[in-house]
């Protein structure tokens, strides 16, 4: 199946921590990584005060159920150094999972697709980029994306995530 993860943080040394993530993402049994974003310096959506974000999507082939790819997106964040303070507050490093497959899932634990990736620009432009053909539920991603406000999203050219061997 085709998994879709979101990168993000605001904390610390942001590139390092998301080359650092997709590395130890990219090293999981089960998950190839088929296509990474560029990087976007993002303002903070919701949430408290706090700084602007570096924010990346990538794009993999795996064989791991939703549920195990949640226990690597998380492993990953502790791995960093994730600390759950505030709802939206500012992280080291945030893994979502947007999109495993077809797969909807109405789990607390683990909604999918994202219900909120359909209206967050830091997450759509950089998807579109790593995949121009992508789909979130029923409805092309660039279609999606004319319709929203990408003001705050800014390509970090200067900024280029190495694709894990
Ligand atoms: N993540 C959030 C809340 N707000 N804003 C930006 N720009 N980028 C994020 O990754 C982000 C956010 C909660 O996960
Ligand atoms: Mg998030
Ligand atoms: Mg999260």
């Amino acid at each position: 199946m085709k998994a879709v993860l979101a990168l993000g943080g605001n904390l610390g040394d942001r590139f390092a921590t998301l080359q650092g993530g997709l590395d130890l993402l990219a090293a999981a049994p089960g998950l190839e990584v088929t296509a990474v974003s560029p990087v976007y310096e993002t303002d903070p959506v919701g949430g408290p005060e706090q700084g602007p974000y570096l924010n990346a999507v990538v794009v993999a082939e795996t064989s791991l159920a939703p549920r195990e790819l949640l226990a690597r997106a998380q492993e990953t964040e502790n791995a960093f150094g994730r600390v759950r303070t505030e709802r939206w507050g500012a992280r080291t490093l945030d893994v979502d999972l947007i999109a495993v497959g077809e797969v909807v899932s109405d789990d607390p634990e683990l909604i999918l697709p994202h219900p909120r990736a359909h209206e967050r620009a830091f997450v759509l432009v950089p998807w579109v980029q790593a995949d121009p053909e992508a789909v979130l539920a029923g409805r092309p991603v660039a279609e999606l994306l004319a319709g929203l406000d990408k003001t705050g999203v800014r390509l970090r050219a200067d900024l280029v995530l190495r694709e894990p061997a």
